[in-house]
């Protein structure tokens, strides 16, 4: 456990409170703040409201209020690494930079479930807590596929798996013609032990066509993680920002997080992603502001009352952004990664190999005037 003193929790939190109050915003949007101020549940039209304020340092302390009554003055990162199986892919998001068509043989990858575990293999002499799975979407790695990948590294070592979005498990248990229930079932005998957040993308029916027209639907998305939470088990909730979706669609896609936490409440974390913008079908859609990102920052953190946790994914900000992101809201930064994703640096993110080592990440979230505490990946601290 963390030991927090109760004293400095009260007194910072007063004191962040008369910052609010004293800003002129604050005569302003008095309903707003009191509800804030009270930790209250934001409606819909409030959630917009503050996407329409243009004063940033208001929502920072908004934002970064409600942080502190959560989580005080911590700031999390963990030891991880990802392993991709494969960057073919038999679906075509128009935002992805990463996926190759089976018939572009010549420049993909495709691992073997033996060339991966040799992958997690480099890292047994290394304190990594979590192998972060996930990636195209293929015949081959099917449902027996991972069954033998996740038994053969749980044999090999104990460490935390977190795999697969709904998007593989759907197109898995379509394949394998069993219910998403008895997928996730064998796949958690096998050793699953959480599911990341990606393929969210933007719930929006007409903006998900265009985006991502042929993978799972906003309604399979949220029933596969229902189901994974009805089973005891956590996972964690993306959001794809800043492409041709606007205010109205963030908070649509909010809200249905937030009721589906209110009902199955198994989400640890909200991850918001820029989208980038190098090298994919839509390269013409210029990338938001960081004005912007810090924004959604800020309105995730107020408006998802009841997420604990907010991320700002360094490897796709760029780790001084994600740093700047501390002061909106959020309370963790993922993880050390050593270089093992490619899908941001292939989009063309200013981290063209992420990888940072805990003394970097607790420099970063100390500069921020932050307590860095590594996690495991179901938050728990980890005693060094
Ligand atoms: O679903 C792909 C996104 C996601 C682009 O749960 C892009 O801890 C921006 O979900 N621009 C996969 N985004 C990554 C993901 C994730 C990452 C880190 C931690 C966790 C977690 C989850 O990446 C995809 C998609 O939304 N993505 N291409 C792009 N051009
Ligand atoms: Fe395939 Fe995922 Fe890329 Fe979509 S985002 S094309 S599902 S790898």
């Amino acid at each position: 456990m963390i030991d927090f003193s109760q004293d400095t929790v009260i007194e910072s939190l007063e004191t962040k409170k008369n910052l609010i109050l004293q800003h002129p915003y604050s005569k302003q949007y008095t309903e707003l703040v009191e509800k804030i101020l009270n930790i209250q549940r934001l409606s819909d039209e409030e959630g917009l409201m503050l996407y329409q304020m243009h004063d940033l340092s208001f929502l920072a302390l908004l934002a970064d209020y409600v942080n502190f009554s959560k989580n005080h003055n911590v700031v999390y990162y963990n030891r991880n690494i990802h392993i991709e199986p494969t960057n073919f892919c038999v679906y075509s998001c128009a935002f992805c930079s990463y996926s190759r068509l089976i018939k572009q043989k010549d420049e993909g990858w495709k691992y073997t479930v033996d060339e991966i575990l040799e992958i997690v293999k480099k890292y047994d002499n290394q304190p990594i807590t979590e192998i972060h799975i996930t990636g195209g979407v293929i015949p081959q790695q099917d449902l027996n596929f991972y069954i033998e990948l996740f038994q053969k590294i749980k044999t090999h070592r104990n460490i935390h798996i977190k795999a697969l979005t709904p998007v593989e498990i759907h197109y898995i248990s379509k394949k394998a013609k069993l219910s998403y229930a008895e997928t996730l079932q064998k796949l958690s005998e096998a050793g699953l032990d959480s599911m990341p957040g990606g393929g969210a993308e933007i719930f929006n029916k007409e903006i998900r066509e265009k985006i991502a027209g042929d993978k799972c639907t906003t309604e399979q998305w949220l029933e596969i993680h229902r189901i994974w939470h009805s089973m005891g088990k956590r996972s964690n909730a993306t959001m794809l920002y800043g492409h041709i979706e606007t205010y109205e669609h963030r908070i649509e896609h909010m809200k249905m997080l937030r009721d589906l936490q209110d009902e199955a409440g198994g989400f640890q974390a909200f991850i918001p992603l820029k989208f980038r913008n190098k090298n994919n079908q839509m390269s013409h859609v210029p990338e938001v502001s960081i004005v912007e990102d810090m924004k959604n920052y800020a309105v995730a953190r107020l408006y998802l009352d009841n997420f604990q946790h907010i991320k700002a994914y360094w490897a796709m900000l760029g780790r001084h952004n994600a740093q700047i992101a501390l002061h909106f809201g959020a309370d963790d930064l993922d993880g050390t990664i050593d270089d093992t994703t490619k899908i941001y640096s292939m989009a063309g993110s200013e981290e063209q190999h992420p990888s940072m080592t805990t003394e970097e990440i607790r420099q970063l979230i100390l500069q921020a005037k932050r307590i860095p505490v590594e996690r495991d990946t179901l938050y728990n601290p980890i005693q060094n």
